[in-house]
C-alpha cells in the first residue's frame, strides 16, 4: 500500500450532487475501503450525510456482478469478456444493418464520470444515432429547458457558498434539500436559515426542510402555477417589480401582464387549496428582500408543465430583478452524483458536449472536426421515448448504470416494452429489475476502484480518485466502451485512461475547455471555464444572459392540471419523493445495511381524517392502485400529508410506486408527470371462515 493511500485517496462521494468529499483507505480484505473525513473538502469540510457515510458499505458487497453474463435459453450464464463482446459488437452491427442506427437507444449514467459518459455519447454518435439521454430527463429536464431558454444555461445560477452568504429569503418550492441534499443544507442553507434568512417552502409535504421553515404552503401536488400566479399578480399590482431591471435586463413582462389581467386570485387560491392572504404576504417578503434566492426541484420539475412551472419561477426572479447577484437567482439543486456533468458532455439526443445543439451546423462541424466523422444534425429520441418506441422504431438498447424498470413511470408498460428487444445490454454494479431483462450484463467497476472527474451541483468539476483494485473480473465503465468502440469502429475510442479523454472532451466542449486535472486538484473549478486561468463563474449573470440578445425571458404561463385528476373511481392524488436513507431505485441503499435500518420498506402517507374514514390502521398494509397497476404497500397515518393526498417514494423494487404513476409528458422536455396521478386505496377485507 502507498504512502497516499495510508493517508487516504481523495475521492467524491458517490450518492448525490452536493458533491462531499472524502478520504478512502484500503481495509484488511480484497476490495475493502474504509473512510477517512477529508477536512479541508471544498464543499462539505469533512462532513457527509447518513449516505456518503455508508457509502463504501456496497463497494465489497457480495451481491456485485463480477463476472460478464450471456443469455441462453432465458437463462443467464457467466462468460468471458471476449465472448460477451463479440456478441455485443455483432448484434450492433446486425441491428443497423437490418434497421438503421436509430433502432438503438444509449442510456448513459450520472453515476459515471464525465470521461464514461462523453466517451458513450461519441460511441452512440458515431454509431450513428442520437438516441442518447441520462436521468436527467427524469428528473430536471424541464428545469434545463427553461433555464436554457430563459437565462442561457441550464444549472444553479448561484453556489452554495454565496446563497449562504447572501441571501435574506429562500424560496423552496418543491424541493426538499434537508433530506435530499443534506449537506447543502446543513452546512449552507440550514446556517443561513437559523441566522435571518427568511424560509418560504411550498410543497404537499411536511418533511426535514420544514423544521427550518417559516411559512409551508402545503399546496395540492400540480397547482404552482396558480399558486405563483397570485405570488406574481400581487407583485405587479402592488408595484413590487424592479422597473430598472425590467427595463435594462428582461423582455416580455407584458406577457405576464397580459395572462394575469383578468386572473382570479381568490379562485387560483382554491385551486391550490392554500389561503390567498398567506401567499400574498409571502409574495411581499420575496419581493421586498435585498436578495431573494429560489430552489426548486422534482416537485416542480416531474409534471406535464414541469417547464411552464419552472418558467414562472424564473418570472418572478426576473420581475423583481433576482438574478445576476450573489445570494439570489433559480437554483436547482441537481440530483445525482453527476447528472450535471453528464449533460455538459452532450449526453443528451438533442446537444453535443458542452451544450452545442446537434442541429446548429456551424457548431456541430467543430465537434465533427475533433471526432473525425460527422454527426447526424437530427435530435434524437429521448429515453422515456425510446423506451415507448421499442417495437416500433427502437430494436437494441444499451443502459449503462441506469434501472428503467423501477426508475420510469407506469413500469408495467416498460415491461412489456423491453420485452419485445431484440438485444439489450445492461453495465451495471449489481443485477437490476432491468437487467433481469438484457441479453448480456456486463459487470462495471465502482467508484472506489476508478478515477475520473464529476460536476456538482454548483457546476464544480471535481476529480473522482481511484482507492482499491476492483474486483473480480470487472471492468471500468470507461475501458468497456472504449474496447467495444475499437472493435467496432476502429479508430477514436482508444484512450490512455480518463485524463487523456479529459483532454478531448476540453476540445468538444468549450465550457470545460480552460480545464486540466492539474487545475482541478483537490479544490475543483467551476464552469463555465473557456479558458486556462480562468476562474470559474460562482454566479451566473452579472451584466446579462446567455441568450441570443443577452436579455432575460419572461413569459405568462397558465395553469394546466395534472394528465390525470381525482375522481370518484380514483379518489386521491398521489404525489411522490424521497427519503434521507434511501436513494433513487434503492440498487445501492437497500443494500446498505445502514441505510435500511429505519425505512427498511416502501410505505404510504395518508392523512388521519383519510385513514379514519376508510378504516385504515397505521401500519397496515393496503392496496394502492392506480389506472395502470396495483402494489401492496403499508399505510402510514400522518399530518405530514394534507387530506385526499397520497404520498410516497420509488426506492423499493418490492413495492414499486411506479407501476401507478403516470407516463403523461411534458411536451417540451419529456419528463413524465411523477408528481400527480389519480390513485384509491382499499383494505382487504378478511375472507369469510366457516362452512357456508
Ligand atoms: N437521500 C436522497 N438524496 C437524493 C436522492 C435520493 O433518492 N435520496 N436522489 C437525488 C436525485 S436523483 C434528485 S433528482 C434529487 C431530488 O431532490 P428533490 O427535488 O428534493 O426531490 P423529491 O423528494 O423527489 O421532491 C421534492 C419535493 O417535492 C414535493 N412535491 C411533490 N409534488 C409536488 C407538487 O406538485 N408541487 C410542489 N411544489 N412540490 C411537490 C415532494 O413532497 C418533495 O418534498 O435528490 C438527490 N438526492
Ligand atoms: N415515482 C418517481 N419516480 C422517479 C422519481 C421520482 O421522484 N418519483 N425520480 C426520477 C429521478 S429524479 C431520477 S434521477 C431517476 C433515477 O433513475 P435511475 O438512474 O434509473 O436510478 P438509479 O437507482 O440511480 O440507477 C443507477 C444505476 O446505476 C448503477 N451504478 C452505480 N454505480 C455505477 C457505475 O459506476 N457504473 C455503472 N455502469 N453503473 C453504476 C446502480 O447500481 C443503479 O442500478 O428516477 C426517476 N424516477
Ligand atoms: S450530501 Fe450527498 S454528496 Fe454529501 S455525503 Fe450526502 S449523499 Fe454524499
Ligand atoms: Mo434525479
Amino acid at each position: 500500500m502507498s504512502n497516499e493511500n495510508q493517508d487516504g485517496v481523495h475521492t467524491i462521494c458517490p450518492y448525490c450532487g452536493v458533491g462531499c468529499g472524502l478520504k478512502l483507505t484500503e481495509g484488511e480484505s480484497d476490495g475493502e475501503v474504509n473512510i477517512k473525513p477529508w477536512f479541508d473538502a471544498p464543499v462539505n469540510e469533512g462532513a457527509l450525510c447518513i449516505k456518503g457515510g455508508a457509502s463504501t458499505e456496497v463497494v465489497d458487497h457480495e451481491d456485485r456482478l463480477k463476472e460478464p453474463l450471456l443469455k441462453e435459453d432465458g437463462e443467464f450464464r457467466e462468460a468471458t469478456w471476449e465472448e460477451a463482446m463479440d456478441r455485443i459488437a455483432t448484434e450492433l452491427e446486425r441491428i443497423r444493418d437490418e434497421h438503421g442506427p436509430d433502432a438503438m437507444g444509449f442510456f448513459t449514467s450520472s453515476k459515471c464520470t464525465n470521461e464514461e459518459n462523453y466517451l458513450m455519447q461519441k460511441f452512440a454518435r458515431r454509431y450513428g444515432t442520437n438516441n442518447v439521454d441520462n436521468c436527467t430527463r427524469l428528473c430536471h429536464a424541464s428545469t434545463v429547458a427553461a433555464l436554457r431558454a430563459s437565462l442561457g444555461a441550464g444549472a444553479m445560477t448561484n453556489s452554495m457558498q454565496d446563497l449562504r452568504e447572501e441571501a435574506d429569503v429562500y424560496w423552496i418550492q418543491g424541493a426538499n434539500p434537508a433530506e435530499q441534499h443534506v449537506i447543502a443544507h446543513s452546512n449552507y442553507f440550514k446556517q443561513a436559515a437559523m441566522e435571518d434568512t427568511y424560509v418560504v417552502q411550498i410543497d404537499p409535504h411536511a418533511n426535514k426542510t420544514t423544521r427550518h421553515t417559516d411559512t409551508h404552503l402545503q399546496l395540492k401536488p400540480g397547482t404552482d402555477i396558480p399558486l405563483l400566479n397570485v405570488v406574481l399578480k400581487t407583485i405587479l399590482d402592488e408595484d413590487l417589480v424592479d422597473e430598472e431591471y425590467l427595463e435594462s435586463r428582461t423582455e416580455g413582462v407584458e406577457s405576464l401582464r397580459e395572462t394575469l389581467s383578468d386572473f382570479d386570485v381568490e379562485a387560483a387560491a382554491e385551486t391550490c387549496g392554500v389561503d390567498v392572504e398567506e401567499i400574498r404576504e409571502m409574495a411581499r417578503i420575496y419581493a421586498e428582500a435585498d436578495n431573494a434566492a429560489i430552489f426548486t426541484g422534482m416537485g416542480m420539475s416531474q409534471h406535464r408543465c414541469g417547464t411552464d412551472n419552472v418558467q414562472n419561477l424564473i418570472n418572478l426572479a426576473l420581475a423583481t430583478g433576482n438574478v445576476g447577484r450573489p445570494g439570489t437567482g433559480v437554483n436547482p439543486l441537481r440530483g445525482q452524483n453527476n447528472v450535471q456533468g453528464t449533460c455538459d458532455v452532450g449526453a443528451m439526443p438533442n446537444v453535443l458536449p458542452g451544450y452545442v445543439p446537434v442541429d446548429d451546423d456551424e457548431a456541430r462541424a467543430e465537434v465533427e472536426d475533433v471526432w473525425g466523422f460527422e454527426v447526424d444534425p437530427e435530435p434524437g429520441l429521448t429515453n422515456v421515448e425510446i423506451t415507448q418506441s421499442i417495437g416500433d422504431a427502437v430494436h437494441g438498447l444499451y443502459v449503462m448504470g441506469e434501472n428503467p424498470v423501477i426508475s420510469e413511470p407506469n413500469s408495467n408498460h416498460v415491461r412489456e416494452q423491453l420485452e419485445k428487444l431484440e438485444f439489450m445490454v445492461v453495465q451495471d454494479i449489481f443485477m437490476t429489475d432491468t437487467a433481469e431483462y438484457a441479453d448480456v450484463v456486463l459487470p462495471a467497476t465502482s467508484w472506489a476502484e476508478r478515477g475520473g472527474t464529476v460536476t456538482n451541483t454548483d457546476r464544480r468539476v471535481q476529480r473522482m480518485r481511484k482507492a482499491t483494485e476492483v474486483p473480480g473480473n470487472t471492468r471500468g465503465d470507461l475501458e468497456i466502451v472504449s474496447d467495444l468502440g475499437t472493435r467496432l469502429f476502429g479508430e477514436g475510442f482508444d484512450f490512455d485512461g480518463p485524463e487523456d479523454v479529459f483532454e478531448e472532451l476540453r476540445e468538444t466542449a468549450p465550457i470545460y475547455r480552460g480545464l486540466t486535472y492539474d487545475r482541478i486538484g483537490l479544490e475543483g473549478v467551476h464552469w463555465p471555464c473557456y479558458e486556462e486561468g480562468d476562474e470559474g463563474d460562482p454566479f451566473l449573470y452579472e451584466d446579462s444572459f446567455d441568450t441570443d440578445n443577452g436579455l432575460g425571458k419572461i413569459r405568462g404561463v397558465r395553469h394546466q392540471p395534472p394528465a390525470e385528476v381525482e375522481d370518484s373511481e380514483y379518489p386521491f392524488v398521489l404525489t411522490t419523493g424521497r427519503l434521507e436513507e434511501h436513494y433513487n431505485t434503492g440498487t445501492m441503499s437497500t443494500r446498505s445495511p445502514t441505510l435500511v435500518r429505519k425505512t427498511p420498506t416502501n410505505f404510504v402517507d395518508i392523512n388521519p381524517e383519510d385513514a379514519e374514514r376508510l378504516g385504515i390502521e397505521d401500519g397496515e398494509e393496503i392496496q394502492l392502485r392506480s389506472r395502470r397497476g396495483e402494489i401492496e404497500i403499508e399505510a402510514r397515518v400522518t399530518d405530514d400529508i394534507r387530506p385526499g393526498i397520497l404520498w410516497s417514494t420509488d426506492h423499493f423494487p418490492e413495492a414499486p410506486i411506479n407501476e401507478l404513476t403516470n407516463d403523461a409528458l411534458d411536451p417540451v422536455a419529456k419528463i413524465p408527470e411523477y408528481k400527480a396521478a389519480a390513485a384509491q386505496i382499499s383494505v382487504d377485507v378478511e375472507p369469510a371462515t366457516g362452512d357456508d
